[in-house]
């Protein structure tokens, strides 16, 4: 590591530069500022502390010509950016500092900033975690996304349910943002295909503008800092003037409308894959632009595109960019004159494919009419690519070409053009494996890696839980947020009371925190000394927070039937969004808000039962609520969760995880050790079995007392009386469609439960297993995972 790049900086020459740019780049003074005011003076005094190391970065890439790592994504789950910037540029107490000077509180400024909620959930939030760290490690990368006006939508309840509302971080002045208007690219659509001279060439019927803006990403102790580079659809054209002068005002328009649409908004679905032509574009454009910035970067300092592999390392979260392949070859062969052969070779050794989900309906195939009317030359790619692969495995399975049935499938054709495919966690890479990728492995042995996420610790634990960190330095001195597995460091300290003491104490003043906050969103009041039993993620069948709120049932009734019996305070946290199509899911929210007015209107359970759910749950609710929860709850049908990374986040702040053997529970469960994990349920391969039997869900539910009881009242209206019908569809759901097996897992669960109980009642146990959980996190670090694919899939070095 060289030494940090930025000088040292007093708190009052840093309260006098947040004043010049109050006055200067604001345009008020102090008598006038309002908070907004203040937050962007302070933005831009940190930002230009962003900017030194950023440049420094790029010229040394630049000057050793050094390989970099481009990251597309469809999905930046951003979340704020002011504090981590100021941690990690190491300015976050002078900036208090000054600000104090200023009457200002640094804490409610940076809570001011809105969100950047440009992802739907864990993909989303993976990337923006993989930017951070690659930042860290000073790997020379960018990240390619889109600039979408709108982000995710924002989530509020009415009667318990669902209501969407557009969000609009946009609307305010964006500080980290660096508009770029000379860097804009043609990206072009439909029209059709001519041969000229043995030439092929696309004569797109519409084209827009790609135009970037800039935000600067800096690592740790800003010892390096990369670029995520955000597209933004500008008219190629303001206005068609033929049309305008034949007085059709509003299709002269057209041009500038399709612009507008094509990054307006985020598509709020992450599960179910839909085939609209706007999502297509969509993709298209990301990926185009990238293709297009990344050859024209090359091409500065190289001519050789055959050497392009060597510099050029381009990974696809997800086959959202996977028209990056046939985006790739098409510009080597039609613009740069390379044979076919040769640039699919380019292509692939270029190309990295990282898998996110199993879920067949998330698996993105689109219609062969609708891919060559919106993309005609890159129909005709995506046919070679295809035809060459069946030439060189003339034993391939029919089932493994990437256009079959009328349909392109974007997973194939990610798989057949990428050098390496990655799951993210060993699990999820054993079933691609083993069933999703199965003959293309034979094919292509080796190409299937595993790389288990990461979420960063600056974020994660530096920034969200200062108390927490402010222990684990007093106890193993400065370094572990760039080296977190030194936390193990932490273990020769848990057998002794008073670290113990203090990092319940930390947890105690979290929950107290959050418990406020709490009651001010929602209105209800969370015993700080209850558990804080926590389940936040996006709302879906598979994360069965059906099974959840049915065992909260379970344990309701039983406060009820044994009003003196030993019943241990529990507060049950939930949030998460639900795409707004998705029905059962909207189901599930509405369900769980009316058993949570029911619980916690109840005097019969005298606080020893709340049930709490804040709306809209994004990245800066998930810092509030990590570091306050005791328990994790990972309770996924096996073989459904890719991965999870709440699940790190959560057991790295102190939480002991409730779960299935799913995603990288399985991992957590090894590392932290069985003993601190509360397991249950059925493994990826008893599921299959259980299915087997056509009746499962009705042999559970007859096995089981306590089941029938609560699936009987909310049948019977009990949380619906003024609609006693409205669960019925939840039962009869969960009797003769449950086909994530909530009946089935339901008993094993509740036991688990009963244990997690029994714990607590040993607080000394409970303290020492959640300490140990933290101590024994450091592999889950985003920096593990980055290195991981510096190392097996992009062979980049750091610069560092
Ligand atoms: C085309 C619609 C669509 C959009 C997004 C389908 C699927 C997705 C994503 C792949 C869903 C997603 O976010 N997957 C999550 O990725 C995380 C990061 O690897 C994992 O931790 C989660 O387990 C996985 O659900």
């Amino acid at each position: 590591m060289t030494t940090p790049l930025l000088p040292p900086v007093t708190i009052d020459q840093f309260r006098d530069d947040i004043l010049r740019h109050l006055t200067y780049s604001v345009g008020t003074d102090p008598e006038h500022a309002s908070s907004y005011d203040w937050r962007l003076a302070l933005s831009f005094a940190l930002r230009d502390r962003v900017v030194e190391p950023w440049f420094a970065s790029t010229r040394r890439t630049w000057t050793e010509d050094s390989k970099r790592v481009y990251y597309l994504s469809m999905e930046f789950l951003i979340g704020r950016v002011l504090e981590d910037a100021a941690i990690n540029i190491g300015l976050r107490d002078i900036a208090a500092g000054a600000l104090a000077l200023l009457g200002q509180d640094f804490t409610t400024l940076a809570e001011g900033e809105p969100d950047a909620a440009l992802g739907n959930g864990g993909l989303g939030r993976l990337a923006a975690c993989y930017m951070e760290s690659m930042a860290t490690l000073g790997c020379p990368a960018y990240g390619y996304g889109i600039r979408y006006e709108n982000g995710l939508f924002r989530q509020r309840f009415e009667s318990g349910q669902q209501v969407e509302a557009p969000e609009d971080w946009l609307t305010q002045r964006q500080p980290w943002d660096f508009e770029r208007p000379e860097s804009a690219y043609t990206i072009g659509f439909k029209g059709h295909v001519e041969n000229v001279d043995g030439r092929v060439r696309w004569i797109p019927g519409e084209t827009v503008l790609a135009s970037a803006h800039d935000m600067p990403v800096v690592g740790w102790r800003a010892n390096w800092a990369n670029t995520l580079r955000l597209w933004a659809a500008r008219p190629t054209t303001l206005f068609d003037l033929e049309r305008f002068n034949r007085g059709d005002y509003a299709a002269a328009a057209e041009p500038e409308i399709l612009a507008r649409t094509l990054s307006r908004v985020l598509y709020p679905d992450d599960t179910t894959y839909q085939g609209k032509e706007l999502r297509l574009k969509q993709e298209y454009f990301l990926t185009s632009a990238a293709i297009q910035d990344i050859l024209r970067r090359f091409l500065k300092t190289h001519d050789d595109l055959r050497q392009l592999p060597d510099k050029v390392a381009i990974q696809m979260n997800d086959t959202h960019p996977a028209l990056a392949g046939p985006e790739l070859i098409r510009l080597l062969v039609d613009h740069h004159g390379i044979a076919f052969a040769e640039a699919s070779r380019i292509a692939r050794e270029c190309l990295g494919y990282t898998n996110h989900t199993l879920l067949p309906e998330a698996l993105e195939r689109w219609s062969t009419w609708l891919m060559g009317t919106v993309l005609p030359r890159h129909m005709q790619i995506i046919e070679a690519i295809d035809a060459e692969h069946a030439q060189d495995y003339p034993a391939r399975p029919a089932h493994t070409a990437i256009v079959a049935g009328n349909e392109v499938k974007m997973g194939e054709l990610a798989f057949i053009t990428s050098h390496k495919v990655n799951g993210v966690s060993a699990l999820h890479t054993d079933l691609v494996r083993r069933n999703l990728f199965a003959d293309l492995d034979r094919l292509h042995p080796g190409r299937i890696i595993n790389e288990t996420n990461g979420v960063t610790p600056r974020r994660w634990l530096k920034l969200a839980n200062p108390g927490l960190s402010g222990l684990i330095t007093d106890t193993i001195g400065e370094g572990w947020e760039a080296d977190l597995d030194r936390l193990s460091g932490l273990e020769a300290h848990v057998e002794d009371r008073a670290f113990r003491d203090r990092f319940m104490a930390i947890k105690r003043a979290n929950k107290a925190a959050t418990s406020d906050w709490l009651a001010k969103r929602t209105g209800v009041q969370a015993d700080p000394d209850a558990i804080f039993d926590v389940q936040v993620k996006r709302i879906h069948e598979y994360k069965r927070q059906l099974l959840n709120i049915l065992q909260t049932i379970a344990q309701w009734q039983r406060i009820r039937d044994t009003p003196n019996g030993d019943h241990v305070p529990r507060v049950r946290i939930f949030g998460g969004k639900s795409a707004p199509g998705y029905a059962v899911a909207k189901e599930i929210i509405h369900l769980i808000n009316d058993v949570a007015a029911t619980i916690n209107a109840d005097p019969a359970v005298k606080g020893l039962l709340k049930v709490v759910f804040p709306a809209n749950y994004n990245v800066s609710m998930a810092e509030k609520l990590m570091p306050a929860a005791d328990l994790s709850e990972q309770i996924s049908t096996a073989g459904k969760e890719a991965s999870g990374t709440g699940n790190m986040k959560l057991s790295l702040n102190g939480a002991l995880t409730i779960g299935t053997l799913d995603g990288a529970n399985v991992e957590i469960r090894e590392r932290v050790g069985p003993e601190n994990f509360f397991l249950f349920g059925l493994t990826a391969d008893q599921v299959i079995q259980r299915r087997k039997d056509v009746d499962h869900a009705r042999h559970a539910i007859e096995a089981s007392q306590p089941l029938r009881d609560v699936l009987q009242m909310i049948a019977e209206g009990r949380f619906s009386p003024d609609q006693p019908d409205r669960y019925h569809g939840v039962v009869d759901r969960v009797w003769n469609h449950d086909y994530f097996l909530v009946a089935s897992d339901f008993t094993a669960y509740d036991d688990a439960q009963s244990q997690v109980d029994g714990v607590w009642r040993r607080p000394d146990d409970w303290a020492r297993m959640a300490a140990l959980n933290t101590a024994r996190m450091g592999f889950f670090s985003s920096d593990r995972a980055i290195r991981g694919y510096m190392n097996d899939i992009w062979s980049v070095e750091s610069a560092i």
